[in-house]
């Protein structure tokens, strides 16, 4: 059984404890955090009764095989090379690093020290976006030519995660990460970006549209849309909706977890509802699923003694578009990802 340990008992912190509870193979044995009320309400609700202010004590009393980083990405590069700098095998949250050269730090240092560094880039493990990227890679429409990646919302994230609202930074480095992860895990890596960002919420700091085109490697032209100005009915959060051509036919992921496949003039729609685990509430359902997941992935990939799909090296690509989408809005002009 692995010995884990937690670093961050905040607002996402509890998808994380109830996922480990259903992960064979893994146990969380130690909490921590600076902010002493947040460390004794988690290690109540959960029963876990190491607790530690201080992630260097915490590694250095428990015996642990890996520690689960769940902090905002500013901590990220120290708290992953303390880690390292202790032997154990780490997993990050998403935004993996404010900057590609704190990645690519963590990465090099993670690769000296022999272990495992996986990035919790969930939403490519969510059953709904799997069982399209499952399709598409089985070939059931063809060779792709075209994808769009659509998250469109106007629902409420400031007041759960407050910090959202302050950073100069929003929805490409919180959000429309996850997009292009998605995107990357359909149609590969990408040459080129080109992206146009609005503020429409006076209310915060950062951009809360964005529109960016991604030319692939393969010749696939990608659109990634994403906003939290959006009011619609149905308010689809956290929904991604997903639009693929192929040479042999179309594929969608709608709106209420509708995947739709046009082959040979016909129809085939299929209901793809991620379940409502018992400890997961509406509309956070498929996140909350896709937790346990990618958790699951992780202690799989050490016993195989494989990467993890979502591991730090791999994770670089996806940041590389982040930087390229905010460069290019900035700079109004395409970048070429060789630039960074
Ligand atoms: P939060 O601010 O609510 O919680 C972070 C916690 O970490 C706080 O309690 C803070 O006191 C603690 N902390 C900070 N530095 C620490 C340190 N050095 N040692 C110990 N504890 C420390 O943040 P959150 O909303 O829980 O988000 C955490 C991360 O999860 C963010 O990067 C966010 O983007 C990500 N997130 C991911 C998803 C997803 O689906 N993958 C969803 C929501 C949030
Ligand atoms: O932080 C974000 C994430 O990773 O998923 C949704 C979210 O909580 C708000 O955009």
């Amino acid at each position: 059984m692995l010995r884990g340990g937690i670093i961050g008992a905040g607002f996402f912190s509890g998808n994380h404890l109830n996922a480990w509870a259903m992960v064979e193979g893994a146990e969380i044995v130690a909490l921590c955090d600076t902010d002493p009320k947040r460390l004794s309400k988690m290690g109540d609700a959960f029963g876990i009764e190491a607790r530690y202010s201080d992630a260097a004590e915490m590694l250095d009393s428990e015996n642990l095989d890996f520690v689960d980083i769940i902090t905002t990405a500013p901590t990220h590069r120290p708290l992953v090379e303390l880690a390292i700098s202790k032997d154990v095998h780490v997993i990050c949250q998403k935004p993996f690093a404010e900057t590609l050269e704190d990645a690519r730090a963590m990465v090099r240092a993670v690769e000296m020290a022999g272990k495992t560094l996986m990035v919790h880039e969930n939403f490519r493990w969510q059953s709904p976006v799997r069982t399209v990227i499952d399709a598409v890679r089985s070939g059931t429409i063809g060779t792709p030519f075209f994808c769009r990646a659509a998250f469109r919302s106007g629902y409420d994230v400031f007041s759960g995660q407050p910090y959202l609202a302050e950073g100069k930074r929003f929805i490409i480095e919180d959000l429309g990460i996850h997009v292009l992860d998605i995107v990357r895990a359909l149609m590969g890596d990408v040459t080129r970006v080109a992206a146009h960002t609005n503020r429409i919420n006076p209310e915060i700091n950062g951009e809360d549209v964005a529109t960016i085109l991604l030319s692939h490697e393969s010749g696939v032209a990608s659109v990634v849309d994403c906003s939290y100005a959006t009011r619609r009915v149905p308010e689809t959060f956290p929904e991604t909706l997903l639009e693929i051509d192929g040479d042999a036919g179309s594929l969608y992921l709608k709106s209420g977890y509708r995947m739709e496949v046009h082959v040979d003039g016909k129809v085939e729609t299929r209901d793809v509802s991620p379940p409502v685990l018992s400890w997961a509430e509406r509309p956070w359902h498929n996140i909350q699923e896709s937790v346990a997941i990618i958790q699951k992935h992780f202690v799989e990939s050490l016993a195989k003694g494989v990467a993890p799909e979502t591991s730090g090296k791999d994770n670089l690509q996806t940041l590389t578009l982040v930087e390229a989408a905010y460069r290019s809005a900035a700079e109004k002009r395409t970048i070429e990802t060789s630039e960074l």
